[in-house]
């Protein structure tokens, strides 16, 4: 028999995006009872966590989730003090640097402020003692390069609405751990990716780029900045991170990384290699594009010299962050994580569940179920 009052719960806010996906399966695994906000769609937005769904007629229900909003101090309030839970992982966020330039306000009121409103729906809930809180902190407040690699005390200088955001929710964090004792940690996580990356993110980008024009389905890929480096994990090992600093006896913050930086250009010649395309940069700056210099797989019939990336200008940042490195140490010795994907596993990864979505739609095209009628 099972003891259900022992069973510990975590509410996850940003459930419904790439880490809050994997770290619900994560959890579940682990045995928790899990929570998770999920925004109000027109349309469905619970893809990525659909195969966890439990009827709520379900007697024993592990797996819940409520409607709520990071804006909405009421509606945070009223979830935690229902949920109760032991830990809370705020995931959610408005997490595009770009957009966040079209959106500095609401970037700054659902990564900023929504931070302070878990944080003091649970101090003035009296739960202080029991809950434990995870934040989503990030290397976009290292932002403009002072030294790397960059670790737990190298200075911030976001340079970003969204990182300047992030910056208040780190340091606000910080505060009500200090003046009210909770448990309240910072993990300030490198770039990481998986097959769940949202499409417009660089790497899910070029990845689905990489399939389509393999196959035939697409002539050009369009980026902005192709120097920008980046140090690139899996998703899947940067989660595990998440829930061992709430294991701790003490809380405190901590940079994940792999610890080895990549250019935006590298990681494109990678995921098309992986298509058995070589491609040739040429050109320099916003004229710079990229050419199939050779294509050694004979299942894609590509033409040598064709051009397949150029620049769009409009991808580039007002202000960029160039380069990313961590440095991890104290998270190896203190938590004993370290990453088990490298980049070539990521990028293999990604590549193949790419290929796999765009053969079948490919098939569905060619025979004729490219618009399919939900009504029949
Ligand atoms: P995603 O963009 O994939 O997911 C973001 C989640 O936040 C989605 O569930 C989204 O809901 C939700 N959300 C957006 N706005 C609100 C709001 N107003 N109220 C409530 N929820 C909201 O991000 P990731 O999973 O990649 O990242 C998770 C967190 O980690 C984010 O806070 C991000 O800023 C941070 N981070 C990410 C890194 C990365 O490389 N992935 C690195 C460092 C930090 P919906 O699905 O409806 O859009
Ligand atoms: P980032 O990720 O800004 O680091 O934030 P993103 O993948 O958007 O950009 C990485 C780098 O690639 C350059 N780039 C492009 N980026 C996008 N999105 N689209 C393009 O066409 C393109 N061309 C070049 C960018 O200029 C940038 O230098 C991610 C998010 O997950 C944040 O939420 C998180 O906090 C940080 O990682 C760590």
């Amino acid at each position: 028999m099972n003891d259900f009052s022992k069973i510990k719960k975590a509410l996850i806010t940003g459930i419904t995006g790439q880490d809050g996906a994997y770290l619900a399966e994560f959890l579940l695994d682990k045995g928790y009872e899990v929570h998770g906000i999920k925004r109000r769609s027109s349309s469905f937005n619970t893809d990525r966590v659909d195969h966890l769904y439990q009827d709520p007629h379900e007697k024993h229900i592990k797996f819940k989730l409520h409607y709520g909003d990071l804006s909405d101090s009421m509606n945070l309030t009223r979830i935690i003090q229902e949920v109760q839970p032991d830990e809370i992982y705020n995931l959610g966020a408005m997490s595009h640097v770009k957009v966040s330039f079209e959106t500095p306000e609401y970037t700054g009121n659902v990564d900023g402020l929504g931070t302070l409103r878990i944080l003091e729906a649970v101090r003035l809930l009296g739960l202080t003692e029991k809950t434990k809180i995870y934040q989503a902190s990030t290397s976009e407040l290292y932002g403009k390069v002072q030294e790397v690699p960059q670790n737990e005390k190298t200075p911030f200088y976001p340079r970003s609405p969204y990182g300047v955001a992030k910056l208040y929710g780190y340091w606000i964090t910080v505060n009500y751990r200090e003046a009210y004792n909770m448990f309240a940690c910072n993990g300030i996580l490198f770039n990481h990716e998986s097959p769940l990356r949202g499409e417009t993110f660089v790497t899910r980008k070029i990845t689905r780029a990489a399939a389509r024009i393999a196959l035939g389905m697409q002539n050009t890929l369009y980026l902005g900045n192709l120097d920008a480096r980046r140090d690139w994990g899996h998703a899947k090992d940067y989660i595990k991170a998440m829930w061992l600093m709430l294991q701790q006896e003490k809380p405190d913050d901590y940079v994940i990384a792999t610890g080895i930086t990549t250019s935006v250009r590298d990681f494109v010649k990678m995921a098309f290699s992986e298509f058995g395309i070589r491609l040739r940069f040429e050109g320099l700056g916003i004229e710079e594009i990229a050419i199939i210099a050779s294509c050694s797989n004979p299942e894609f019939q590509l033409e040598e010299g064709k051009c397949v990336l150029k620049i769009d200008p409009d991808y580039h940042r007002p202000t960029e962050v160039d380069l990313l490195i961590g440095d991890a140490s104290k998270c190896r010795e203190k938590l004993g994580w370290s990453p088990k994907y490298s980049l070539a596993d990521l990028v293999k990864e990604m590549v193949l569940a790419d290929l796999k979505l765009f053969q079948k739609e490919k098939y569905l095209r060619e025979g004729g179920h490219d618009t399919l009628d939900y009504n029949e």
